[in-house]
């Protein structure tokens, strides 16, 4: 049965793509070269240091590792400021409705980000109270695609892997939750996300008794 659901975080909860990406660009600019919000899908569900590896791969630089954590760090220290003002008013649509009808009907509910600012975005919005477990980019030693982030959630939470049910907008994150034996929910289009064992384009109107629907397949 399936008894413990597990979100991504940005992309799945609330939308702090458009932050990183204006952060990202402000970098790139600095650095004098452009980048797009096409080079910003790039980033979607990768690590922060991985990012910046892309980033300044689209920019034709390779600086050394001190001035690569010099620049992870400016950029963070930005993305933090923009952060920072957020509130329950950016949680997308859908999202809060659906983890309390989780809640009501004894499903338990993890978080499973790669991020490492999660607690001061689920601090800000209002959603901390709603998790019965957070595993965050400050918990993992490796990123999505590696499935350890699912895999410490239901061990947190004290569910089978095989009872988790993952929500991620991420290719590496629908990779993550079959390596960790999770069914899957992508939120997007089933163009990228069509591993998933059902895509949908957002929680908007989302079931309990959809989500249970799952268990027969
Ligand atoms: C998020 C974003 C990524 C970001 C990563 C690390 O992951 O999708 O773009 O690079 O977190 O974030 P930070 O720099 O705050 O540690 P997720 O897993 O919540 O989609
Ligand atoms: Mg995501």
């Amino acid at each position: 049965p399936i008894t413990a659901c597990l979100f991504d975080l940005d992309g799945v909860l609330v939308d702090t793509a458009k932050y990183h990406y204006i952060a990202w660009k402000r970098l790139a600019e600095e650095l004098g070269f452009e980048f797009t919000e096409q080079d910003n899908e790039r980033l979607k569900g990768v690590s922060r240091m991985a990012s910046l590896d892309i980033l300044l791969e689209i920019g034709g630089l390779a600086p050394d590792e001190e001035t690569k954590l010099d620049l992870a760090a400016k950029k963070n220290a930005w993305y933090v400021e923009y952060i920072s003002t957020m509130d329950a008013s950016e949680i997308l649509p859908g999202a809060l409705e659906f983890i309390q009808s989780l809640k009501e009907r004894g499903i338990k509910v993890a978080l499973g980000s790669a991020s490492k600012n999660a607690m001061l975005i689920l601090n800000n919005t209002g959603l901390t109270p709603y998790f019965d477990a957070i595993i965050d980019g400050t918990k993992t030693q490796q990123a999505k695609p590696d499935p350890e982030v699912f895999t410490l959630g239901a061990r947190e939470l004290g569910v089978p892997t095989e009872s988790c049910v993952v929500f991620e907008d991420a290719e590496a994150g629908i990779e993550a939750a079959t390596r960790a034996g999770m069914r899957c929910v992508g939120i997007g289009s089933p163009e990228t996300l069509g591993r998933a064992n059902l895509v949908i384009s957002s929680l908007e109107g989302f079931t309990v008794d959809r989500l249970l629907g799952l268990q027969e397949k």
